[in-house]
């Protein structure tokens, strides 16, 4: 391992930056996976395992007449068939959602979505249960679906959720945030006000692998095994404790390496579930893959806003008040995952980095025959959705008072002394220094040049565009009393335990994607203690090994689970100065502590590393009253608020005026996460998340037909993007360390995927500027760019 002491102070943050545990160091897991020996879910193969496939709609809305399993059962390699009737028999035809709905594990009425789960084989191998797929005979009674969300609430719209009671639309909420009488009155005397719909696509997060299970149920002891792709480890065993009534502490959920989560392995699907119907059914181990398309087709996408905003602002570019109406597209049942009291996530931060007057959002969610889902896609609960809306709304205001992007945001921001900020909807910012990273971006990116170099483009008919952007993510839910998931507190443990020899293993209940927390939590433990973190081993995803908490999403994981181990490291450490002063002989008040050791005050050379500590606990000295034989900790952390780390973004694109394509030439990016662990590793984050975005600016979207058909099933149709289609990133950094954290770390993961899209969009709609475009949806594919461009913008 190279450990570089990354302690030198970095101009552009002002000397501020001071990376923790040896700062920029090379990932612990790396080798491992760079040989290629990582343990993903397909690589468990259990004596006697068999496999499985699933049988789906080939339609978006029908009734299911009958299905016939005969054939199918007599196919060779066949276990077992397994029907929606026959889970309706074990009660687990219906499992409940994130969102307090249920939904189908295999169709038992009728078929919602096209890919939806109607039956389920266990085989000898993987070929014989697809194969026997095709034997399955069902009849379907097509009924008319509802695609388009602006048509769900339409009288006499064909009703979706017939299995609710008493259940006559497709109604799934209202919910609203901010104060709308005082909004509209600000609104009625403003000098300015723009107007505009915005439409945030269907997206899916794709990660690399896509979902899967083993399940090994053991039927004498009532044991179940379940390994598992999920982000949340320790809420899916007490939800499949509630769902499948096997005792909790009878189930162990191991999360093995795990190929990107990015929010899609969030949810329980109906694989999962029916993974372990399979294993109970056949008293054998099942393991169940998805395939691309399944993945696509059938698991959570994210997004699907359709958004009304406005902004009302006074003539010389103060912005005074936002408000929006949001109808949110949730699919076929309410699966989307949030925290239970906030249906539309944390959308309310759609006031963005600005100080305003008022603000006021609706949100309507109705459900259509699409896939359930919602998921927090690389964004802490929708607020990718609401810095879009936002970020692109004053671009709007831009364009109508003719002043620059740059210089209205920072007109408007939340100015440093007004942290902790408290907006118009309920948020309170713990802490922010927005103009600074805003003036970095633009030095960075030598704004004024880029500047001087479009007009001169565009004298000569060529199509630059600079697009800003400056966001404000809300990440680490959240405080417990406002906060859980299906009733679950949003809390997080961690266990430290220091072995004899100085050798130490913290356990987290959060569960690392490939966002390095082997090497990040481990340099938490190295700050607090002294240990070098190639001496700590870091343990996650095995519910049998970690203490409880509620996983890795909405970059929660440093903010939390994260502010967790720095406490049990700080408690491990004051428990060492009592032993260090018996040791010593002297009274602990006399020690004093550096970084690995307590020492004598006023005499340094008498001391106690926290190895010869840990060796003296567990050894023979005498220990005082009340202190116990070891070096161990364990922490439950209730994060007293979210984080709020910021961003400021400039994209540069130019386009080809014949064919509309759009490239993105240069990608400044200023992140602040407050007080950073690994550079390195957040940068990695970072260019990823902007790869994100670039995708779902340009390139990505989940689309339907007219009957339902997914159009984006597949990586021929869902284009995501390579190398070949992002430019080097450029990124800077300020820091300004959340007051509230213990080593003061904000979230990182998700930053760049909500701040970059209306980057890249605001880029496309300036470059598009001398044709009159004033907004254009995503994705800004060559086609709608090109159609842009004779003046007819298309709706997605
Ligand atoms: N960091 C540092 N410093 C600071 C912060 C942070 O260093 N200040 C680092 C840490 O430690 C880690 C990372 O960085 O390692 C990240 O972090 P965060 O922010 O805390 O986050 P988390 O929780 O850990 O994670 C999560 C995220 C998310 S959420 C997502 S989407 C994505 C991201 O993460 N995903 C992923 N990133 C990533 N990467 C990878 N590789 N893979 C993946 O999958 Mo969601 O809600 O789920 O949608």
């Amino acid at each position: 391992m190279t450990i570089t002491d990354e302690r030198a102070s970095n101009p552009a943050a002002g000397g501020a930056d001071r990376p923790i545990g040896y700062g920029r160091i090379q990932r612990k897991e790396d080798p491992r996976f760079i040989r290629g020996k990582g343990n993903y879910i397909d690589d468990i193969v259990l004596p006697g395992m068999l496999h499985s496939a699933i049988l789906r709609a080939p339609v978006a809305h029908a009734t299911l007449v009958s299905i016939d399993t005969t054939r199918a059962l007599a196919h060779p390699g066949v276990v077992a068939v397994i029907t929606g009737k026959d889970l309706l028999g074990l009660k687990l035809a219906w499992a409940p959602t994130l969102s307090a709905d249920v939904q189908a594990v295999l169709v038992t009425d009728k078929v919602r979505f096209q890919g939806q789960e109607v039956a389920f084989v266990v085989a000898n191998d993987r070929y014989a249960a697809r194969d026997a797929l095709e034997l399955i005979d069902v009849e379907y009674d097509v009924l008319p679906p509802v695609i388009d969300a602006r048509k769900a609430l339409d009288p006499g719209a064909p009703v979706i959720r017939t299995d609710i009671e008493g259940k006559t639309d497709n109604h799934i909420f209202d919910w609203e945030a901010g104060d709308a009488a005082e909004t509209d009155a600000v609104f009625a005397s403003a000098d300015v006000v723009i107007s505009q719909e915005i439409v945030y696509p269907r997206v899916h997060p794709a990660p690399m692998e896509t979902c899967g299970a083993v399940a090994d149920y053991e039927p004498i002891e009532g044991h179940l095994t379940l390994y598992e792709t999920t982000q949340a480890p320790h809420a899916h065993r007490t939800l499949f404790a509630i769902v499948a009534g096997i005792p909790e502490h009878k189930i162990r959920i191991v999360s093995p390496d795990i190929g990107g989560g990015f929010g899609n392995k969030v949810g329980i699907y109906p694989g999962y579930i029916l993974a372990v119907v399979g294993s109970i059914v056949t008293g054998k181990p099942v393991k169940w893959v998805e395939d691309r398309s399944e993945n696509l087709m059938s698991t959570s996408f994210a997004r699907d806003y359709i958004m009304q905003g406005e902004i009302a602002a006074t003539k010389d570019g103060t912005i005074l008040a936002l408000r929006t109406n949001v109808l949110a597209d949730h699919g076929a049942f309410n699966a989307t995952a949030q925290p239970t009291k906030y249906p539309a996530g944390f959308f309310h931060i759609f006031t963005g980095s600005y100080d305003l007057k008022a603000a006021h959002c609706k949100v309507t969610g109705v459900y259509t025959n699409k896939a359930p889902g919602g998921v927090a896609y690389a964004c802490s609960f929708r607020v990718t959705e609401a810095v879009y809306l936002v970020e692109r709304l004053v671009d709007i205001l831009a364009r109508k008072l003719e002043m620059d992007p740059a210089e209205l945001r920072i007109k408007n921001f939340i100015q440093p002394e007004q942290f902790p900020y408290k907006n118009k909807t309920g948020w309170e910012y713990d802490s922010g220094n927005y103009e600074p990273a805003m003036r970095l971006s633009m030095q960075i990116a030598g704004y004024e040049e880029l500047r001087r170099e479009q007009k001169e483009k565009r004298e000569r008919g060529e199509l630059m565009g600079i697009g800003v952007s400056f966001f404000t993510e809300t990440v680490g839910a959240g405080p417990r009393k406002h906060m859980d998931i299906v009733g679950l507190g949003m809390a997080d443990g961690a266990e430290l335990r220091v072995h004899p020899t100085g050798k130490a293993v913290v356990r987290l209940s959060v569960q690392s994607q490939g966002q390095g927390h082997e090497t990040t939590f481990a340099q938490i433990v190295a700050e607090e203690l002294g240990i070098p973190p190639e001496d700590i081993d870091v343990v996650h995803g095995d519910t049998d090994q970690t203490p409880f908490g509620l996983g890795t999403y909405g970059s929660r994981s440093t903010p939390v689970s994260g502010a967790a181990v720095a406490l049990v490291a700080r408690k491990v450490r004051d428990k060492a100065r009592f032993i260090a002063a018996a040791m010593l002989e002297t009274r602990p008040e006399d020690l004093e502590w550096e970084k690995g050791r307590w020492f004598v005050k006023g005499d340094p050379s008498i001391g106690k590393t926290i190895a010869e500590i840990s060796m003296g606990a567990h050894g023979t000295v005498e220990l005082p009253e009340g202190i116990d034989g070891n070096l161990d900790a364990e922490v439950t952390y209730d994060p007293p608020n979210l984080t709020f780390p910021f961003g400021a973004y400039i994209c540069v694109v130019d386009i080809d005026p014949g064919t509309g394509h759009v490239k993105v030439r240069r990608f400044i990016a200023v992140d602040d996460c407050g007080t950073r662990i690994n550079p390195m590793i957040i940068e990695g984050q970072v260019h990823g998340g902007l790869t994100d975005g670039v995708g779902m600016a340009l390139m990505e979207i989940i689309q339907f037909d007219e009957d339902g058909n997914n159009l984006g099933g597949s990586f021929m149709d869902y284009l995501i993007p390579t190398a070949m289609e992002v430019p080097n990133w450029e990124t800077g950094f300020t820091v300004t360390p959340s007051p509230h954290h213990p080593i003061g770390a904000k979230g990182v993961g998700e930053s760049a995927t909500v701040g970059s899209p209306p980057a890249v969009v605001n880029a496309v709609v300036d470059a598009l500027a001398p044709f009159g475009v004033v907004h254009m949806d995503m994705p800004c594919t060559p086609g709608r760019v090109w159609e842009a461009m004779q003046g007819r913008p298309r709706p997605p």
